[in-house]
């Protein structure tokens, strides 16, 4: 690529040569022209470009992307969906978010899924505050469940960092199902769902290290603080059991084989702040062995912390259930190669990359080997390496976030090279705008990956858009990879935060085009219309009255809703429930109801519900807000509220 980058074109250069070619691919032609991209990128020529994206061209309108994309939002708090390789955002699915289209956070099904999960601290610090869920999260990464080493469709798995939780997404409705507080752990960041035979557990890390009972007799004494490792049941969504370790965690993977997994520290000083956190040249990973854990939290060799048996996995402790192996200074992204040999793991301060053997493990534990003889490969990449993906034949691309590149290189070289072979592992680098975190190869952490696609996801676009304020929009660049060429094909910006990605073949992910009645996200729903003698699949207008609690029951069907008003009482509490008895495609309708703050979203054949106190006398409107029909503007109604003592 050296002669490529000769010819001096600026970094935001209007490419006239790949613009006329991309012309020739239609709608693809728009985009295309504003490349901008490094002179790498700019210099390839129109016909290599088109070919490249003539291969692989963007989906034309009405037509349907191979691979759906699962992003992150990190501090927005949502999961999103793409259409891969054309990027075009699909959904936008809120977990640990509020949502005022869709009503997540308010309506009672949502509620009951953001509280059911929490801890009674967390329930009595909310109550202090006056709420009953938190209003943020930091959604940093999203996982699919697997079957024996492949991604299966069932849920989706991620992470808040911000208030110590996990939650499932089911791939059947692509909405929300369960969200759980992890005990004792704090800031849970790193996730994945185990590989092999099956996801039985989500692994994750809590970052922060605290006190191991943190409530306040321990304060500024670092020397006490511990940090926790968590395996989560991924078919109960419960707490399985915790690992106590030394320093704090970052990132974790697993094995092919379902018998390790791993996390990243960056902190094995327990520094406090800056300086101490970086003055040791040498951090660690920790290999869990998940079976030793199993064997020790069934032979009770544990203490029991919040319910959650806790395994002592501490530096020095019990050597059967973790190793701690020293790698360069503050390790972040791990990743295991679906080679099912190759761990990589990015020195984040360290220009390497450190590959372990994991077929090198088990005589760690067995035979006590020095923890560093796990280790086959140490290769120089550049500098600041973040995350790796694979492409399955071989090789693997690590950004780096320093460089704004990534470096596409092959994990058998840098093993030969380590052992003293004169071989380069480096393959090529390519620059991407700007400081890439995570990356994405088409099923790469999976045994399908596929050398098709790659993912940039880039923390910064600096002068890459228009300006729009000193809050800037990220960016996101996808290449076609081809042989060892990389050819950009779409760069765009995001909202905050393009954090990390999976790329799903569209074959594997299969959701409902419309509700099942009786599924059970409303249950409660129809328990409690059929206490109240009320068929919900009924075109029904029904209000039942009980003590200062009303129940209103109605249904929509387009335009109409089955009751055109309904009457409380001052201070009522009022419920509505709205059926959607629509069972055609994409018609879903909302119920806003005017000056109240009330919103939700009754896709077709969906019940929804939402409690509010009637404490305004007056009339009020309510109207359906998901745009359903011609005569939608016409589909509304009124809540006639009586003065108490009028
Ligand atoms: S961590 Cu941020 S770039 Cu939260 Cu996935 Cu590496
Ligand atoms: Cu119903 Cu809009």
């Amino acid at each position: 690529m050296s002669d490529k980058q000769k010819t001096g074109l600026s970094r935001r250069g209007f490419m006239g040569a790949t613009a006329t070619g991309a012309a020739l691919l239609g709608g693809a032609g728009g985009r295309l022209g504003l490349m901008g991209g490094t002179a790498a990128v700019a210099t390839a020529t129109g016909a290599t470009k088109a070919a490249a994206q003539g291969a692989h061209a963007t989906p034309a309108p009405g037509e349907l992307d191979e691979y759906y994309g699962f992003w992150s939002s990190g501090q927005t708090g949502e999961m999103r969906i793409l259409g891969v390789p054309s990027m075009r955002e699909l959904m936008r699915v809120p977990v640990f978010n509020r949502c005022s289209a869709t009503g997540w956070g308010q309506t009672n099904e949502s509620l009951k899924i953001l509280t059911e999960g929490m801890l009674p601290e967390t329930k009595e610090y909310l109550a202090a505050q006056g709420k009953k869920i938190h209003d943020n999260g930091d959604l940093h990464h999203v996982h699919m469940s697997f079957t024996e080493g492949r991604y299966d469709g069932r849920f989706l798995f991620m992470n808040d960092k911000a208030n110590t939780r996990i939650a499932r997404v089911r791939c059947d409705v692509m909405k929300c199902d369960k969200i759980i507080d992890i005990p004792n752990a704090k800031a849970i960041h790193g996730l994945r769902p185990q590989k092999w035979p099956r996801t039985d557990y989500v692994f994750a890390n809590g970052e922060d290290e605290v006190p191991m009972v943190n409530d306040g007799q321990v304060l500024d004494e670092p020397g006490k603080y511990v940090n926790f490792y968590t395996a989560v049941n991924a078919d109960e969504m419960t707490v399985a059991w915790q690992v106590m370790v030394s320093g704090n965690l970052d990132n974790t993977d697993c094995d092919y084989d379902g018998k390790y997994a791993f996390s990243t520290s960056y902190n094995s000083e327990m520094g406090m702040n800056l300086a101490e956190m970086t003055e040791s040249e040498v951090d660690h990973v920790v290999v869990f062995n998940i079976k030793e854990i199993e064997r020790g939290v069934a032979d009770g060799d544990v203490q029991m912390l919040n319910g959650v048996p806790v395994i002592d996995g501490r530096k020095g402790q019990n050597k059967k259930y973790t190793r701690y192996i020293p790698i360069p200074n503050s390790p972040h992204g791990i990743n295991m190669a679906p080679d099912r040999v190759h761990l990589c793991i990015a020195g984040k301060l360290s220009p390497t990359v450190s590959v372990i053997d994991v077929r090198k493990l088990d005589a760690l534990f067995e035979e006590d080997a020095d923890p560093r003889s796990a280790v086959v490969a140490e290769p120089q990449l550049g500098l600041g390496p973040l995350h790796t993906c694979f492409d399955g034949q071989g090789n693997a691309f690590t950004t780096l976030f320093l460089d704004s590149q990534v470096v596409m290189w092959n994990l058998e070289k840098a093993v030969a090279a380590y052992n003293g072979e004169d071989v380069d592992p480096i393959i090529t680098k390519k620059d991407v705008h700007y400081q890439p975190g995570h990356n994405s190869t088409c099923e790469g952490e999976t045994l399908d990956a596929s050398a098709k696609y790659y993912l940039s996801m880039n923390k910064f676009s600096k002068d890459r858009f228009l300006n729009v304020g000193p809050l800037k929009p990220e960016n996101e660049q996808l290449f076609v990879i081809e042989g060892n060429e990389l050819t950009l094909l779409h760069d765009g910006p995001t909202f905050a935060e393009p954090h990390d990605s999976i790329l799903v073949h569209r074959s594997k992910v299969n959701p409902k085009a419309i509700w099942d009645r009786n599924d059970p996200m409303w249950a409660e729903a129809r328990a409690q219309a059929e206490a109240d003698g009320i068929d919900l699949d009924d075109w029904q207008d029904s209000v039942i009255r009980d003590g200062n609690k009303v129940r209103v029951y109605m249904t929509s069907q387009a335009p109409m809703f089955s009751l055109e008003s309904f009457t409380v009482q001052q201070g009522d509490e009022v419920t509505v429930y709205v059926t959607n008895l629509d069972d055609i495609d994409d018609l879903t309708h909302g119920f806003c109801l005017n000056n109240h703050g009330v919103a939700m979203e009754v896709a077709p054949q969906a019940t929804a519900s939402v409690t509010f106190t009637a404490s305004k006398p007056g009339v009020y409107w309510y109207y359906c807000q998901w745009f359903c029909h011609a005569l939608h503007m016409e589909m509304r109604g009124r809540m006639f509220v009586e003065p108490r003592n009028g």
